[in-house]
């Protein structure tokens, strides 16, 4: 049982400046950080009721600042707007002052609104891209040194190097005999990967959690409606929303996966998802446009090393829903990784080609 009764819950949501009725509560246990519920009145969800993590965004004003800088821009004919409810002091998250500390906000669900965990439609494929280019697009003159870093050097290469390392010298000995094939395909990569550095790009104020199930979606048309889990709204490169974009579409199979046959490269759906990006992808530089096949294995890679150092560090950041789910996690990402990099050429010529001008 979830340790939010539904008490603690309605108790949480009266901070909010909505009409206090009786709702109905609904734990979204998709995410691996933060915890989600969704808040229904008679069956009809209204709100996101949510509690930041903030031993992994140790900034909590920080992060809900970017979010609100970048919601006032967030806004387009097609765009939909994401709206956070502010509390009875006009505050746009909740601060607990009882017990563990604790940070909540509130925002109010789109009504008709999906989300896809994968996808073999190319259409979904295409609005995806399209829907992360203008993202970029409406954010594209915003001053980057107005967002703090809710997580400093997330996608950096050297930084997840150095953890991973220290969690190969402090991991039990049996843990590292059943990931020895993981831990050699990792040290291998990272000397690849580091060879190919690209951080000389543009900085943008980025998503940085570009996966698929992170756009809404319209339940009648497969319509893209917006970006959704906004924390790690931050500067970073554009190659870095491509790639996580890319690990979750044109891989058919869930990010644990265990039959790694089922792990797939579909051509198609890269394809899609480029022309998707084309739509609103003029800002683009051509360095930034070289650097997105690379995008396309950092970003897998990177999620890989992640949870193969949390199963080394006996699962201490992910939340998991069994043992060794980060051990499967880094497995089949390493799989779409080693997958990408076999379509390198491939990527290069289709990126080339679309979005060349
Ligand atoms: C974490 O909780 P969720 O699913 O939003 C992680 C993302 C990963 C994701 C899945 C702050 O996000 O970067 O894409 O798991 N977020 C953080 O791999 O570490
Ligand atoms: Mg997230």
């Amino acid at each position: 049982m979830s340790k939010f009764t539904d008490d603690i819950l309605t108790s949480l949501l009266a901070k909010f400046a909505i009409v206090q009725k009786e709702y109905v509560f609904q734990p979204l246990t998709d995410g691996y950080i933060n915890d989600t519920f969704l808040v229904l009145e008679n069956d009809k969800p209204l709100y996101i009721l949510q509690r930041v993590n903030h031993l992994v965004f140790k900034n909590i004003y920080g992060l809900m600042n970017n979010v609100h800088k970048a919601l006032e821009k967030l806004e387009d004919y097609d765009y939909h707007k994401i709206t956070l409810v502010k509390t009875h002091n006009g505050k746009s998250f909740y601060e607990t002052h009882k017990g563990d500390k604790a940070y909540w906000r509130l925002m109010t669900y789109i009504d008709q609104s999906t989300a896809h965990n994968t996808t073999e439609d190319p259409e979904i494929a295409y609005e995806a891209g399209r829907i992360i280019g203008k993202f970029h697009l409406l954010l594209n003159d915003v001053k980057v040194d107005d967002y703090v870093d809710t997580i400093p050097r997330f996608h950096d290469l050297n930084l997840r190097k150095g953890q991973f390392e220290d969690a190969l010298q402090n991991a039990e000995t049996h843990k590292k005999e059943i990931a020895a094939k993981d831990i050699d395909f990792a040290i291998e990569t990272l000397a690849k990967l580091t060879a190919m550095n690209q951080s000389q790009l543009p900085i943008r104020i980025c998503h940085n959690d570009t996966k698929l199930n992170n756009i809404l979606f319209s339940k009648k048309a497969s319509k893209a409606l917006c970006l959704i889990d906004l924390d790690t709204i931050m500067k970073g490169h554009f190659h870095f929303d491509f790639g996580d974009a890319v690990r979750t579409i044109v891989n058919t199979a869930p990010e644990d996966e265990q039959q790694h046959e089922k792990i797939t490269f579909k051509k198609p759906l890269f394809e899609a998802f480029v022309s998707g990006i084309a739509l609103n992808g003029n800002f683009l530089s051509n360095d930034e446009i070289e650097a997105l096949p690379f995008g396309a294995i950092l970003l897998p890679f990177l999620h890989g090393l992640r949870a193969l150092t949390d199963y080394l560090n006996n699962n201490i950041y992910y939340k998991v829903a069994y043992e060794n789910q980060n051990l499967d996690r880094g497995r089949s990402l390493f799989d779409f990784t080693q997958k990408a990099l076999t379509n390198f050429d491939f990527m290069k010529e289709i990126t080339a080609n679309k979005l060349r001008a």
